[in-house]
């Protein structure tokens, strides 16, 4: 027996280490860690409500406008407001093409490297040595597509600004909807960047998605973990969200079931967190103990009932029945390529919907005492933002994020996580080139920026300046 750690695994968002004990030739065992402290959550304790949707943004690069629209819609039910249409079609169109740069990130720039040789040069430099399938005209064409995606995600961006000002941490969309509207030129420039956009993603991205498939599709069988999927739903479709673009739901013990929010609950009997930081995402008051016997992450551990839960593209893309060929390291590739294909062609329903004459925005009273939540999708999975206003300041928030439900450590029944799950069984036939586990590792798209709740254990959090 021996064990493999990887520290801190690359290409993927923010810290996170790896723990493997491999027995002849095969994983048998698996710790996930966190190792960084978020703390959003105490920075927004006593300020202005509004501010919520600014500052969480911050927790990650990648997926602002995905904190932005759970902040939102947090503060949309704590404030009983109702978004006008154009609110809504603007923020699904901001949060989709943040899909979209998304998922062309994760496939090129952050698991391309795990299967294709990329040029041996820097930043490619040094890379694992072995299982390596595709030839070198293969190879060739991933790589060029490599340097091409870079532009496409800086499009993506680009559309997003058009309606935000800016991005990341796009700047329009606010409580009661969004605070600009669409005009004519901007609703045209939008288009024409997601012509080019969608060119790129039903052409080159699906074919590059299905040659990797090809090649290597012993991992439809790998890395399957917990086998319970979870989403929350996201993308209304109609002013009432009575119709989604993903529905909520959850495949558990192999049954579609409705998923209840009531059932969600944060477990940190191996997190470093105290006593009272677990439960009800409503009423935790979550509070660091770096030196927590028994611990080994900063990342908590949601479950749903007792049950582990992955959330992310094939989750929403199983429960909305677009594709249910397998739950494994390829299966959640595929999925993520799927649904870049579903957005393009939804938001270019909603640039056609979104009417510059209507208004976009309600307006915003902060009650003396409410509770909110916004329950909403991001790119890796199921996003949740708790917030509780008191004398009309935030008194307590709790974000629940994608990658705190894959990357959850063991909870108190001794359960591992989804991607602790996902890495037993796997062949490790060359321990100095552990290329099974990473690749399994990435399929999740892991983003520990998120998912952990600044370290200076010595020093107080310093006041945050607006
Ligand atoms: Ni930092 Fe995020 C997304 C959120 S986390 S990338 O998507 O929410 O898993």
């Amino acid at each position: 027996m021996r064990q493999i750690v990887i520290d801190p695994v690359t290409r993927l968002e923010g810290h996170l280490k790896v723990m493997v004990t491999v027995d002849k030739g095969v994983v048998c065992d698996a710790q996930i860690a966190g190792t960084l402290y978020r703390g959003f959550e105490t920075i927004l304790a006593g300020r202005d409500p509004r501010d919520a949707v600014f500052l969480t943004q911050r927790i990650c690069g990648v997926c602002p406008a995905d904190h932005a629209t759970a902040a939102a819609l947090a503060l949309d039910v704590a404030c009983e407001i109702e978004v006008p249409a154009n609110g809504r079609l603007l923020r699904n169109i901001i949060l989709g093409a943040n899909y979209l740069q998304s998922h062309i990130t994760h496939f090129y720039h952050l698991s391309l490297a795990d299967y294709v040789v990329l040029p041996e040069t820097a930043p490619f430099i040094p890379h694992y040595r072995g299982d390596f399938r595709l030839n070198q005209a293969a190879t060739d064409k991933l790589g060029s597509h490599y340097f091409t995606a870079l532009a496409i995600r800086r499009k993506c961006h680009e559309l997003i600004a058009h309606f935000a000002g800016k991005m990341p941490h796009q700047a329009a969309i606010v409580a009661g909807g969004t605070s600009r509207n669409a005009s004519p030129e901007r609703i045209q420039a939008a288009k024409s960047l997601l012509e080019e956009i969608a060119a790129f993603i039903n052409n080159e991205y699906e074919e590059d998605v299905r040659l990797l498939a090809r090649a290597y599709d012993d991992y439809f069988s790998m890395g399957k973990g917990c086998g319970n999927l979870l989403t929350y739903g996201a993308f209304p479709l109609n002013d009432a969200s009575t119709e989604m673009l993903f529905n909520s739901g959850i495949f558990l013990n192999g049954q579609v079931e409705k998923m209840d929010p009531a059932l969600i609950t944060e477990d940190v009997s191996h997190a470093w967190y105290a006593a009272g930081s677990e439960g009800s995402p409503d009423a935790v008051h979550t509070v660091a103990d770096p030196a927590k016997s028994g611990a080994y992450s900063f990342v908590k551990a949601p479950r749903y009932g007792n049950a582990v839960c992955e959330v992310g593209p094939l989750a929403r893309m199983w429960l909305s029945g677009i594709y249910t060929n397998g739950i494994s390291a390829m299966d959640r590739i595929v999925a993520r390529m799927l649904e870049a294909k579903v957005m393009t062609r939804s938001l270019e329903r909603w640039l056609r919907e979104v009417n510059p004459e209507n208004a976009c925005e309600a307006e915003v009273h902060i009650p003396w005492e409410a509770n909110g939540v916004g329950m909403t999708e991001a790119a890796r999975g199921a996003l949740g933002h708790w917030v509780k206003i008191n004398r009309g300041k935030i008194e307590r928030y709790e974000a629940v994020v994608p990658t705190t439900w894959n990357a959850s450590p063991r909870d108190k029944n001794g359960r591992m996580g989804a991607i602790e799950s996902a890495l037993i069984g796997l062949p490790v036939p060359d321990e100095a080139n552990p290329l099974s586990v990473v690749r399994t590792i990435h399929s999740f798209d892991p983003c520990l920026a998120c998912a952990v709740h600044l370290i200076t254990p010595d020093k107080p959090l310093g006041q945050f300046i607006v």
